[in-house]
């Protein structure tokens, strides 16, 4: 069945002069970067408020009393309230800087999960998680005594709720970390749903956002999670940069993390208080320039609007996505278009995904071959590694052209029927 392909307002042909990178050529082709689920490209004004910051207000924060550590501790603390603005968040002490969603969700399961978590607790996540999902809970759970309990996947990619209303019904579940959206079938998983189902079952709700928030309109006080977790690389905004935000009552109940300079109230020989949110939990000299590239890419992509960009991913993908599974010896994985963000992750008969990477790689188009980061995902549905595909707002219909032909190369290569 043909699906209609979505419209989009966005003329993505116009950002894309915004990205200086994607202007070059690999091989006489231009580059095709279909790997912004890894990590996305910045446009230029992300990269001018880095550079003005370094060449106009470079100094220490919450420290110096002169007039360049306030104008730089203005443009942090001012990027803190971009962020929270972004993500529907009134009060921006709740947004704490972290490094990425990895950091994030560490700083959750070593501070709230050692602290709260006993003996027979049930923390509940999913198979579809990036391991940055899964390892700390494993880990915290060793600890504790607690034990890990997983919600399913059905063969179409959703996940089985089934799973989670009967771990909640025991009565034990503390906690249910899950994704938004999957960075492997793309999953745009009813999250409102399972966190209110947590919520009804006494239990606390961690969301993993790294695929979701970059891509479509996320409003925290209408989701209401106790804690969100993403990483500014995927939005446009540079690496090293992520945000923790918490519900206030537990941000405050929790300890510190990483102890140290910055986070304290007052330090004797052998007791120490901690600062109020958000430096309890923001030990040492903070990536500045980081946090005030974020607070740049969040308005960056709020100018160009949400909903836009999530239109035009939508239409990207059901353009690609009716091509792709109508191939012969091509294996999708994950929902239809409608269900989905723009990730495609796929296999090509008997060919190792890192043979697809490099063969497309000749052809200057960027995927990501291998396990995604989710290896028991891979594993329900029976494989190892596949190739991935991922949509932003500057990839365009002739992105998608170029992947089809150079997967029919491939394919060629290997005397595969096209
Ligand atoms: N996924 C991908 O290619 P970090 O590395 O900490 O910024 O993000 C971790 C992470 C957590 N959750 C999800 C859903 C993710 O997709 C990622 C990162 C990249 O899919 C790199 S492995």
């Amino acid at each position: 069945m043909t699906a209609t392909v979505p419209t989009t307002t966005l003329d993505a042909v116009a950002l894309r002069s915004q990205f200086l990178i994607l202007s070059q050529t690999h091989n006489g082709f231009p580059i095709t970067y279909l790997d912004s689920a890894a990590s996305s490209q910045k446009p230029q004004a992300v990269i001018d408020a880095i550079r003005d910051y370094y060449e106009r207000d470079n100094a220490n924060v919450h420290r110096g009393v002169y007039s360049l550590s306030e104008r730089a501790t203005d443009a942090f603390e001012h990027a803190r309230a971009s962020v929270a603005r972004f993500l529907g968040v009134a009060d921006s002490s709740q947004i704490i800087f972290t490094r990425n969603t990895s950091e994030s969700i560490n700083i959750v399961a070593q501070s709230w999960g050692r602290s709260f978590l006993r003996p027979g607790d049930i923390i509940v996540t999913t198979v579809m998680e990036h391991h940055s999902n899964i390892v700390p809970w494993q880990i915290v759970a060793r600890e504790t005594g607690a034990r890990l309990e997983y919600i399913g996947v059905t063969d179409n990619g959703y996940l089985k709720l089934d799973d989670l209303d009967r771990h909640l019904a025991s009565g034990r579940v503390r906690l249910v970390a899950c994704c938004h959206v999957s960075n492997m079938t793309g999953t745009i998983n009813p999250i409102d749903q399972i966190i209110a189902r947590a919520h009804d079952a006494g239990a606390l709700a961690l969301v993993d956002g790294a695929q979701a928030a970059p891509h479509f309109p996320v409003d925290l006080t209408t989701l209401d999670p106790d804690f969100y977790a993403l990483s500014g690389h995927k939005m446009c905004a540079p690496m090293g940069i992520g945000v923790l935000y918490g519900r206030r009552e537990l941000l405050e109940s929790m300890p510190p993390f990483l102890t140290g300079g910055s986070m304290i109230r007052q330090v004797g020989l052998h007791e120490s208080t901690w600062a109020p949110l958000p430096d309890k939990f923001e030990a040492g000299t903070p990536d500045v320039a980081g946090a005030i590239g974020l607070g740049a890419a969040c308005d960056y992509l709020q100018q160009i609007g949400l909903d836009a960009i999530h239109a035009h991913e939508a239409a990207l993908t059901t353009y690609a996505w009716q091509q792709l599974s109508s191939m012969p010896n091509l294996t999708t994985y994950g929902p239809p278009p409608v269900d989905r963000g723009g990730v495609i992750a796929f296999n090509l008969a008997g060919i190792h995904p890192h043979d697809v990477g490099s063969i497309l790689d000749q052809d200057a188009v960027c995927v990501r071959a291998g396990h995604h980061c989710t290896q028991p995902l891979h594993a329900r549905f029976g494989i190892s590694a596949s190739t991935r595909a991922s949509f932003y707002l500057y990839n365009t219909e002739e992105d998608v052209d170029r992947l089809i032909r150079a997967i029919r190369t491939t394919l060629r290569v290997f005397g595969k029927a096209v």
